[in-house]
């Protein structure tokens, strides 16, 4: 059985910062407590992208925390990674999940109920839903409703993360709604202290979840 926690998922964003700062940051983010981590990379060769999934390996294994490879399944075969997240321009979770055999993890998005019960009966593991704010990190999105998030937290039995401009402050518009985590970028990416934005979004969400 795949045991992960879905609690505070951060996913990564290296733009604007040197290698170095960015595995830093990586790194205070897991002393804050993240319980998964997402390498997600847009603008990367396969070979880049290869490289820094393995430097990211090296820093959360030694922190216990699943890494989860955007996108790109032949990126976490590559680095042996815990997982992947699926969009639905991505490959297919039920391929993917026959490729990468039963113990990987298998994150999907999801807008919607149906897009929903599909993933989770494709073998999805987990789901991401949103935006729920507007948000300032590169990605092509819209936004979803805090009741869609709800029917769909309702319609499948796997762990829901809510994501798109979450931060500490809004982050209670989740309360009630069952929500298995929140998923951050920027609100720990460009923190000016990365430990302390993860140990105080975690403490917050924990305070009314
Ligand atoms: N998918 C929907 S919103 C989003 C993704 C990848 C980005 C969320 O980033 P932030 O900085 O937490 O708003
Ligand atoms: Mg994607």
């Amino acid at each position: 059985m795949k045991n992960f926690d879905t609690t505070l998922y951060f996913i990564t964003d290296s733009t604007g910062f040197s290698e170095e700062e960015f595995l830093c940051r990586v790194e205070q983010a897991l002393k804050g407590g993240v319980t998964l981590l997402q390498l997600r990379e847009k603008n990367k060769t396969t070979r880049e992208y290869i490289s820094l999934a393995q430097k990211v390996h090296e820093i959360t294994k030694r922190y216990n925390v699943p890494l989860i490879i955007d996108d790109r399944i032949d990126v976490a075969m590559a680095v042996d990674a815990e997982g992947v997240h699926l969009g639905q321009s991505d490959m297919p979770v039920d391929i993917a999940r026959r490729i990468l055999g039963k113990d990987k993890i298998i994150g999907a998005t999801a807008k919607t109920v149906p897009q929903a019960l599909e993933a989770y009966k494709n073998g999805a593991d987990n789901l991401g839903v949103g935006a729920i704010y507007p948000t300032t990190t590169k990605v092509k999105t819209v936004l979803t409703s805090v009741d869609t998030l709800k029917e769909i937290i309702n319609a499948v039995p796997i762990p829901v993360n809510a994501i798109g401009g979450l931060n500490k402050s809004n982050m209670p518009v989740l309360k009630d709604t069952g929500i298995a985590g929140v998923c951050v970028v920027s609100a720990i990416m460009k923190a000016e202290n990365p430990q302390k934005a993860a140990e105080e979004i975690k403490q917050k969400f924990l305070s009314f979840k």
